[in-house]
C-alpha cells in the first residue's frame, strides 16, 4: 500500500512566517513523495542555508543541511556513491543562484540524475530581505535602501544553457500542481530544476501573492500544442529555440509548467559506467570495504606507496 504523505512529515517544528511559500512546497513535496511511494531511507533531501534550507528538518527523509552555496555538490556526491538512491536539492535563490551559482552549472554540464527545487523568493530571507539575484532591476523591496540596480539572472535560461535535461517553473501557493511538477521532475532521469516562485511576506512587499496571481499562467492549459519534450537529437534546435522564448516571458505574463525536457542525453551515472564498466550494479556506496574483519584496502600503505621518495 502506498505511504501516507503524513509519514514524510517530522514532528520539528516549523520555523517560517505565517504565509511564508516555503509552506506551500513543504506540502507539496510531501504529497508528491507520498504519490511517488519513495522510499524514505532511499530517499535524500539536501539543502544549503537559508529560511528554505531548513526544509530538511521538516521532510522525514534523511536530510543534508549543508553549508551556504553547497548543496548540489553535496548531492552529487551522494547519488555518484550511490546512485540507486533519489536525491533532491531544496535551496533559495540565493543559495543556487548567488553564492552556488558554479555549481548550478556544473551539476547542468554533468546531467546528474538529481532534481533541484529552488525556492525563488527574490531576496536573502533569513539574513533579512537584500536583493537576490533573480530581482529584476529597479525593484525596490522595504529592506532596500534604493531600488535594486543589478539585472536579474533568468533562472530557466541559465539552466537550459547548462544543460539541465528537465526544466520547469511553479508556484509555491498551487500546491497540488507544484506536487505534480515535482513527481515529473523525480521521474526524470538526468538534471531536474524546478524554480518556484516562492512569496515571502516579510521581505518580498513587491513580489506578493496578489502580484504573482495578476500574472501567472498555465503553459498546458492556454497552450495545449506545447510540446517541451525533445525526442531525437532532430528536434534540439527548434524546441530549445521555443523553449528559450518561453524562458525569456516575464512581466505582465509570467508561463509555468514544464517548458523544456531532453530525454536524448545520457545521465552522469549512465557515462561513468561507460569508463567504469559494473559502476551502476556496484557503486561505492555497496562495495565493501573489509573481509573477515581486515579493510581490503590498507589507508597507510595507500598514502605510503603514494609518498614520493626524495
Ligand atoms: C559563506 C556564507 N556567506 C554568507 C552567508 C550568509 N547568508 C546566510 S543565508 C544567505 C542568503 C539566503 O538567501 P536564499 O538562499 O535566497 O534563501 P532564503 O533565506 O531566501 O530562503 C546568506 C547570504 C553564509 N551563511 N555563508
Ligand atoms: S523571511 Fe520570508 S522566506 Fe523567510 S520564513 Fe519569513 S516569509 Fe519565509
Ligand atoms: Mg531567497
Amino acid at each position: 500500500m502506498a505511504r501516507s504523505w503524513l509519514e514524510y512529515r517530522s514532528p520539528a517544528w516549523v520555523q517560517w512566517c505565517p504565509g511564508c511559500g516555503n509552506y506551500g512546497i513543504l506540502t507539496a513535496a510531501f504529497k508528491a513523495f507520498a504519490e511517488l511511494d519513495l522510499d524514505p531511507a532511499k530517499t535524500v533531501v539536501v539543502s544549503g542555508i537559508g529560511c528554505s534550507s531548513r526544509i530538511p528538518y521538516y521532510i522525514n527523509v534523511t536530510g543534508v543541511h549543508t553549508i551556504h552555496g553547497r548543496p548540489i555538490p553535496v548531492a552529487t556526491g551522494i547519488k555518484l556513491a550511490n546512485p540507486h538512491l533519489t536525491v533532491l536539492v531544496m535551496s533559495g535563490d540565493g543559495d543556487l543562484l548567488g553564492i552556488g551559482a558554479a555549481h548550478f552549472v556544473a551539476l547542468g554540464r554533468r546531467n546528474v540524475d538529481l532534481t533541484v527545487v529552488m525556492h525563488d523568493n527574490a531576496v536573502y530571507g533569513l539574513t533579512k530581505g537584500q536583493a537576490g539575484p533573480t530581482l529584476p532591476a529597479w525593484v525596490q523591496t522595504k529592506a532596500l535602501r534604493a531600488p535594486n540596480i543589478q539585472d536579474a539572472l533568468n533562472p530557466l535560461l541559465l539552466a537550459i544553457a547548462s544543460g539541465y535535461t528537465f526544466v520547469a517553473r511553479a508556484y509555491a501557493y498551487h500546491v497540488d500542481k507544484l506536487k505534480e511538477i515535482m513527481k515529473e521532475a523525480i521521474k526524470h532521469r538526468g538534471a531536474a530544476f524546478i524554480d518556484v516562485l516562492q512569496p515571502c511576506p516579510t521581505y518580498n512587499n513587491v513580489m506578493t501573492q496578489q502580484w504573482y496571481e495578476q500574472r501567472i499562467y498555465y503553459i498546458d492549459e492556454q497552450e495545449p500544442d506545447y510540446d517541451a519534450t525533445i525526442k531525437s537529437p532532430e528536434e534540439r534546435g527548434e524546441k530549445t529555440a521555443r523553449a528559450i522564448a518561453k524562458a525569456m516571458e516575464w512581466g505582465d505574463r509570467i508561463p509555468l509548467g514544464v517548458i523544456y525536457r531532453d530525454l536524448t542525453k545520457e545521465p552522469f551515472d549512465a557515462r561513468i559506467e561507460k569508463i567504469m564498466p559494473g559502476y551502476l550494479e556496484h557503486p561505492p556506496a555497496t562495495r565493501p570495504v573489509h573481509y573477515e574483519g581486515k579493510p581490503l584496502v590498507d589507508p597507510f600503505k595507500v598514502f605510503t606507496d603514494r609518498v614520493v621518495q626524495a
